[in-house]
């Protein structure tokens, strides 16, 4: 059992540090622009944001390959950016297209796509985490040397479902990687208000599990402590818990009024931007320059926008198909 913070940073490619930037910022401004399409009434639905998390979805997305499988909660963009759903099919989605994900009826909170591995985002706290643990029952009985990823919240570990699933796979000896986003509030209560040990990391030790807290705002962090995760995971040696410590700048859906916590908080975190982080030590390492990186954000830039005015432009998903592939065990 081992639980610590993470010291040594690893140093950085430049391939790899274009594809972790090119990431973060995509999932930047793809929420950016759903905030805004919310806020002047043109995006219908319930959005929750993950602005301010981008590092943890980009870190631990980057050490898993296509075939591996995720699952997310309602705050789950980021991870399927990460894990390479397309923001066309994402904005479709969130508009209640046809062209959507999952054609329009899913909007934001439960988009999926099992071509690159996202089972599902699922907006009941902690229903990702037996769903990841299946997934990686099946990977170790098809011993394919998939891995499983979970990302939940701090709220999660409230839920039952979150310690059979730690006790099971722990037993089984599961390839599963548990990540737990705290971001400091579950809806409107700060973590010291209903979770009852300091940290998350805290719960995995009765089971077995190894596990480490991560500076969640530091993508490389993030990294390395899922390599060694999925490392374990491939090697058969079992499932690990990662609790990444961020913050979300916005508040728990759009529109919240945000009563419970100060703007002086939420300013502190953001000088701990996880993007700006990441430029200011590549370009000042000099491992990529200020000019490729600003040509990279006005290339995504261009992509939302574009991926946004297509999506607006379609007609909605037609109402008859809300009946359309419901099971009713019925021949038709
Ligand atoms: C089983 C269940 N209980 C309660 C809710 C209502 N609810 C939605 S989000 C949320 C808090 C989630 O907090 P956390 O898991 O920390 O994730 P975060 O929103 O911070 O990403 C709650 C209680 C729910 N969706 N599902």
């Amino acid at each position: 059992m081992s639980v610590g913070t993470t010291v040594n940073q690893p140093s950085v490619a430049a391939r790899d540090a274009v594809s972790l930037y090119r990431t973060m910022v995509t999932i930047r401004m793809f929420e950016q622009k759903a905030a805004a399409l919310f806020a002047g009434g043109r995006l219908p639905g319930f959005l929750h944001l993950s602005l301010g998390q981008e590092a943890v979805a980009a870190g631990v997305c980057s050490v898993l390959d296509g075939r591996d499988l995720i699952t997310t909660t309602h705050r789950g963009h980021g991870h399927c950016i990460a894990k390479g759903g397309e923001v066309e099919g994402m904005m479709a989605e969130l508009f209640g297209r046809a062209e959507g994900y999952c054609k329009g009826r899913s909007g934001s909170m439960h988009i999926m796509d099992t071509n690159v591995g996202i089972l599902g985002a699922n907006a009941i706290v902690g229903g990702g985490i037996p769903m990841a643990a299946g997934a990686a029952f099946s990977a170790r009985a098809q011993n394919d040397g998939r891995v499983a990823v979970s990302f939940f919240g701090e709220g999660a570990v409230a839920e039952g479902v979150f310690h059979e699933v730690l006790n099971l796979s722990a037993l089984w000896a599961l390839p599963i990687v548990f990540v737990v986003e705290n971001n400091g509030y579950a809806e409107l209560t700060h973590v010291s208000k209903h979770l009852s040990a300091e940290n998350v990391a805290d719960f995995a030790a009765p089971y077995g599990i190894p596990a480490e807290i991560v500076d969640g705002n530091d993508v490389l962090a993030v990294q390395g402590a899922t390599e060694r995760a999925v490392n374990r995971a491939r090697r058969g040696e079992g499932p690990t818990l990662l609790e990444c410590k961020t913050y979300r700048w916005h508040g728990h859906f759009e529109g919240d009024p945000q009563k419970y916590r100060s703007v002086q908080e939420r300013d502190e975190w953001k000088l701990r931007d996880p993007i700006l982080q990441f430029r200011a030590r590549v370009t000042e390492s000099g491992v990529i320059s200020v000019a490729e990186l600003e040509e990279i954000d006005d290339r995504i830039k261009d992509s939302v926008e574009r991926a946004a005015e297509w999506a607006e432009g379609l007609p909605p998903a037609p109402i008859e198909s809300l009946v359309q592939d419901v099971y009713t065990g019925a021949e038709s």
